[in-house]
Formats: C-alpha cells, sequence, structure tokens
C-alpha cells in the first residue's frame, strides 16, 4: 500500500463521503490484470482514482463508500496455492490497519454480489466510474433496473447514477501536502536519475572515440539509476532521441546510434507511490553544445523562464502559454526562421505547395505559423496519471492558478532535418525543456529546479 501517514486515506475517504448526495454509494473497482500473451500478465498498475482513494495497488478489489460515511472493502483473500506462484498476497488485516477499519469492514470479494442487495437498499444516488470494468458496471446497472422493477416491495435501487470522476478528478487537481511530498519524492529520484545519465553519456564520449552508445544504452542507464533509489516503476515509457529524433515529439524506436556532436533529447521521469514526475532535458552527447545548438537551446531556455514567472496564482495555462509562444517567435524571427515556411502538418516534400511568408511577427502568432516549430501545449497537469485530470477550462475561459495545483511547463523547439526553408546549421535540432511546477500561496515552487538547465551548468557535469 501506498500510504505516507497513518489514517491519510481513512481521512480522504471521509472528505469524500461528505461531498456525496444524501442516501448515497459510491462504488469503484479496480481494474483486472490484463494478459500480455498466454500465461503472462503485464505488470500490475491499478486506476488512479483507486489509487487515490485506498493507496491500494491490488487487482480485482472493490470499494464501496456511502455518504453515511460507511466503508467497505472487498478483495481477494490470501490462497496458500496461488501464493506459491507469485508471492504473498495482501492481507485483510494489513487493509483494516492500513485503512483503519473495522473487521467486518474488509470482506471476500466473492461476497460482493452476494451483498450488492444490501448494499443498494434506499440508496437515492449511486457514483459509478463507467469507463473502467464494464463489466461489472454492466451487470450492476442490470441489478439496479430489477431492484426498481420490483418497487412494489419495500426495497428500491438508486434512481440516480453519477458520474465518478466528475467527483473525483476536481479533487485531484488541488494536491494535498501528502500528495505534493509524494511528487517531491518522486521528482528527486528523477533529478538523481538525470544527474546520472548526463554524466554517462559524456563518460562514454571521453573514455575513446570508438565509444559506441546507443538510444537504448542511455535509457537503461536513467531507468536503472531511478531503481537504484528505490523506484521500481516508470510514470510513462522512456524517450530517449538523438540528433533528428528529437523532432519526433513522442518518438518510440530507442535504438539509434549516438553520435558525439548531437543533442539527446531525454523525457523521463519515476512513478513513486502511484505518483508521476515528468522531466525532460536536452544536453550534448559529449558535453558541449555547438553554437547553433546553443543558440536555439536558450530560446527554449528563455521561454521556459518567462512562462514560469508567470506561474502565479490567478494566472492561467493560456497566458503562459501565450508568453512562451511569444518569447519563441520573437526569437526564432530575428533568426530568419519565419522569411519563408511551410506550415506544421504539410507534406514537406511536396514541391507544388507555396511557402508561406508572414509579414509580421502578429501574424506568425495569429495564424498560428510558429506550430512548424513549436506545436505542443505549453503544461499539462501532473499527479497520479502523468498526464493529470482536472479541466482547463471552466465556462469558456482558461482556469486560473490555486495553490496546490502541479503541472508541467515545457516549451520546445523542434526544427526537422528536411526543414529546407531553414538556414541549414540549425536542421536537424530538437530541443525541450521540461520542469514541474507547484502553485504555492504566493508564487511558484519549481519542485525539478536542481536539474541544471543552464548552457553552463551542463558543459560543467562531470
Ligand atoms: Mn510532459
Amino acid at each position: 500500500m501506498y500510504f505516507y501517514c497513518f489514517m491519510e486515506y481513512k481521512n480522504k475517504l471521509e472528505q469524500i463521503a461528505k461531498k456525496l448526495e444524501p442516501d448515497s454509494i459510491l462504488i469503484l473497482f479496480s481494474p483486472e490484470k490484463k494478459v500480455r500473451n498466454r500465461d503472462v500478465h503485464y505488470e500490475y498498475r491499478n486506476s488512479s482514482d483507486f489509487i487515490y482513494l485506498t493507496g491500494c495497488n491490488e487487482p480485482e478489489m472493490i470499494l464501496c463508500l456511502t455518504s453515511e460515511i460507511k466503508i467497505s472493502i472487498f478483495m481477494k483473500f490470501p490462497d496458500v496455492k496461488l501464493e506459491r506462484w507469485t508471492g504473498k498476497m495482501l492481507s485483510p488485516e494489513k487493509v483494516e490497519l492500513d485503512l483503519n477499519l473495522d473487521k467486518s469492514d474488509v470482506r471476500e470479494s466473492k461476497n460482493f454480489w452476494d451483498e450488492i442487495h444490501d448494499l443498494l437498499k434506499n440508496k437515492k444516488t449511486i457514483y459509478l466510474d463507467y469507463n473502467e470494468n464494464h463489466e461489472n458496471i454492466q451487470r450492476l446497472i442490470v441489478i439496479i433496473n430489477d431492484l426498481n422493477k420490483n418497487s412494489r416491495d419495500e426495497v428500491c435501487g438508486p434512481e440516480k447514477i453519477i458520474n465518478l470522476s466528475h467527483l473525483l478528478h476536481e479533487s485531484r487537481v488541488i494536491k494535498s501536502p501528502n500528495e505534493v511530498k509524494k511528487i517531491k519524492e518522486a521528482i528527486q529520484i528523477t533529478a538523481k536519475g538525470f544527474m546520472d545519465v548526463m554524466k554517462f553519456t559524456r563518460s562514454c564520449f571521453n573514455k575513446s572515440e570508438n565509444y559506441t552508445l546507443f538510444e537504448y544504452n542511455v535509457k537503461a542507464r536513467i531507468e536503472s539509476s531511478f531503481n537504484e533509489s528505490g523506484a521500481t516503476n516508470l510514470a510513462y515509457p522512456t524517450i530517449v532521441a538523438s540528433g533528428n529524433n528529437a523532432n519526433y515529439l513522442h518518438y518510440e524506436n530507442c535504438d539509434k546510434l549516438i553520435l558525439p556532436n548531437e543533442l539527446i533529447l531525454i523525457d523521463a521521469g519515476c512513478e513513486l507511490f502511484g505518483y508521476a514526475s515528468d522531466i525532460t532535458r536536452t544536453i550534448p552527447a559529449s558535453g558541449k553544445f555547438s553554437d547553433p545548438q546553443k543558440e536555439i537551446y536558450n530560446i527554449v531556455l528563455g521561454a521556459q523562464k518567462i512562462a514560469i514567472k508567470n506561474c502565479t496564482p490567478g494566472n492561467t495555462f493560456e497566458k503562459i502559454h501565450e508568453c512562451t509562444v511569444k518569447y519563441i517567435v520573437e526569437n526564432l524571427w530575428e533568426l530568419g526562421f519565419f522569411k519563408e515556411l511551410l506550415i506544421d502538418n504539410v507534406d514537406i516534400n511536396n514541391n507544388d505547395l507555396k511557402l508561406i511568408k508572414p509579414e509580421s511577427i502578429k501574424e506568425v502568432i495569429d495564424k498560428k505559423y510558429y506550430r512548424t516549430y513549436f506545436m505542443h501545449y505549453t503544461s499539462h497537469y501532473l499527479g497520479l496519471d502523468v498526464h493529470d485530470v482536472g479541466k482547463y477550462y471552466i465556462n469558456g475561459s482558461s482556469r486560473k492558478f490555486e495553490p496546490g495545483m502541479i503541472f508541467t511547463v515545457e516549451p520546445g523547439i523542434y526544427i526537422s532535418e528536411d526543414y529546407h526553408f531553414v538556414p541549414e546549421k540549425y536542421r536537424g535540432i530538437g530541443i525541450r525543456i521540461e520542469d514541474n511546477i507547484l502553485i504555492t500561496k504566493n508564487g511558484n515552487e519549481v519542485l525539478s529546479e536542481n536539474i541544471p538547465r543552464e548552457v553552463y551548468e551542463i558543459e560543467n557535469i562531470g
């Protein structure tokens, strides 16, 4: 179980119970294990909502919570025969202790369907997550319909079904002090991984000119550093993209030979207690930036600094994206990137396409021509999910930052090697710098501050 302090999840369940409508029940199933192939399963990761409420990473658990703050957990009880194969199972005693429940509140999952009528008895509303466990949800809806059909009986079922994610996802936006601690710890492990991998790459090239380093070697180094620090899971698959591969935003292959004069974009983060970290650094393979690489790098860094300065309560995602875009466009304009260009999402090699020749910086911004070089958004929420849940817009306007929000700030400039309309020395350069920000009462805290970002800092690691 992922609990950080005693009563953490009990308190959370009580808070959520208070938000439920009167005479209601919340039922949440943890997903089953998924088969990878034949007898092999994928490594299990519970749904984020289930972890959010219970801290449990166990399959086939069921959580019931009523508006009267009655908590019931249904779970698979340990089975000696199964344990022979996969090891000790989570015990009901442990769940009782960690969630501070009575013995009678933790029952075997096979009893759930026998008890369902009692659980639903005289409840007016039920909260369900229809996105997960379709089979169980369908079965439950059939039971609710049956209960309501026989309404001449004393017992009738809930009349109203509410989507549980509306309730949970809004409360997941503002992180509690315990959640902040967990994310900070994940980020510190990731930070150590970045320091280790930066030292590793340049030491490889310093060993001998003939040294061969592949993208997957870099991936292995940072992931093993996460492991060495005690984080055994990743928040998402690590991206290691060298040279022009950095211009594929979610590059997946990870098998290219890295050349000493190339940049390496590393986008990686461990998961700890179910919480994600999400960091990107772009570093010169052998330790020293070339002049064109440095020019573009400093534009991305400058954009990120302005964006982070604006991460204060009351500001919005839209605002920080706007100032990021403005900074990038003004600086790329100076370097001649908008004299003529093709817009994003067109076939670069189609010779019939006419190059666009914008007349002003304003036109580049208004018509979004900058997307040729910067085609993603500046930020996303971070939490149990790496792209965490929560609304970005409220009543049609960009949501205001509040203390306790955690999100990324990750500007980038991507200059594909086939951008024949860009000065040649810049082609093939792809750079992203990503940090994780906590909004505080008076401003913000850059949680990944200690991972080098400045050119001189990166060049002087050793
Ligand atoms: Mn990200």
